[in-house]
């Protein structure tokens, strides 16, 4: 069980993304109760409200990039926030936004894990790889570029962020669920060291054995952050995201995987990214959302 106090820090836009919408998910997830769901469960639980930012100009993209300097102010605001919530001994979670913001959350929570000596490891869960670079980008949305920036591919002003280069390195990612990856994005992960766990290794050998691996070599000096993209889920339960990719994890399968996340006991950090409540209905992706979370957080329907 997580002993430390939660802190959830709301980044509304969509800056990042290629659909408009993304900017209200803070919001749903509060209408959904996330907050009141996690005191119930025993936390400590406060709401730091929102982070301010540009507006999304809706612009094309510039050199291979939509909005550069908008993105680069959100994680400015981004990163601080979450350093600052580490620094304080907490456990802060994301509510995005697109996920362009995990440059600025992750870069953070590297910091911190050099701060003070632990071991960072990231579970990537999404059904895209986002690791794209100015030149494979099919659409140029930097949503599609934070693990590449994150390992040090990308633009100078989101490498940079945190003031180390690159902010972390591709052997801490593990991406469960992947199952939509461009052509030369394709060619950019062989290339790396990040281990993808993608829809087909799911199918093949579960979930238990694919979390296993994933969560494998952790140990108590670990800081695991989870990056939860929630078009990780398949669309027939969570219509509610910009870019519904189908063939994802099924309701058993992604609760498996976060009560397994749950007993590593090292969850220190969290992103909730991607969820649109202009593509949902009745709030119901949100709903789920906040229930993967319990579960992350400990919630176990386990009789034994
Ligand atoms: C595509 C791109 C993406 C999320 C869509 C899509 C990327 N690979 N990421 N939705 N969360 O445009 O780079
Ligand atoms: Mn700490
Ligand atoms: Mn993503
Ligand atoms: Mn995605």
């Amino acid at each position: 069980m997580v002993n430390k106090a939660i802190s959830l820090i709301g980044v509304p836009t969509d800056i990042g993304a290629g659909h408009r919408g993304a900017s209200m998910g803070p919001e749903a997830l509060r209408v959904a109760n996330l907050a009141a769901r996690l005191t119930r469960r025993g936390l400590d639980v406060v709401d730091r409200g929102n982070l301010q930012g540009p507006l999304n100009p809706w612009q094309p993209p510039v050199n291979g990039y939509r909005h550069l300097p908008e993105v680069v102010a959100w994680n400015q605001a981004v990163h601080e926030a979450i350093y600052a919530e580490l620094a304080d001994g907490r456990l802060p979670i994301m509510l995005g936004g697109d996920h362009c913001l995990a440059i600025g959350s992750i870069s953070a929570v590297a910091r911190h894990c050099r701060d003070t000596g632990k071991t960072l490891r990231v579970l990537w869960l999404d059904a895209h790889a986002d690791f794209n670079t100015a030149e494979a980008t099919p659409s140029g949305n930097i949503h599609g570029m934070p693990v590449a920036c994150l390992c040090g591919n990308g633009p100078q002003e989101l490498i940079s962020m945190g003031g180390h280069v690159p902010a972390t390195t591709a052997d801490v990612f593990r991406q469960i669920g992947i199952r939509s990856v461009d052509e030369g994005e394709k060619r950019l992960v062989r290339e790396s060291q990040v281990s993808i766990f993608d829809m087909r290794h799911i199918d093949e050998v579960g979930m238990k054995r694919t979390m296993e691996e994933a969560l494998s070599g952790i140990d108590e000096n670990t800081h695991l952050h989870v990056s939860f993209d929630v078009d990780f889920l398949d669309p027939t339960i969570a219509p509610g995201v910009g870019t519904t990719v189908r063939g994802g994890p099924n309701y058993r399968e992604a609760q498996l995987c976060m009560e397994m996340i749950a007993d590593s006991g090292r969850v220190g950090s969290l992103d909730i990214v991607e969820l649109n409540p202009a593509f949902d209905k009745k709030n119901q992706t949100a709903r789920l959302a906040v229930d993967l979370v319990e579960s992350l957080f400990g919630k176990s329907t386990l009789i034994r």
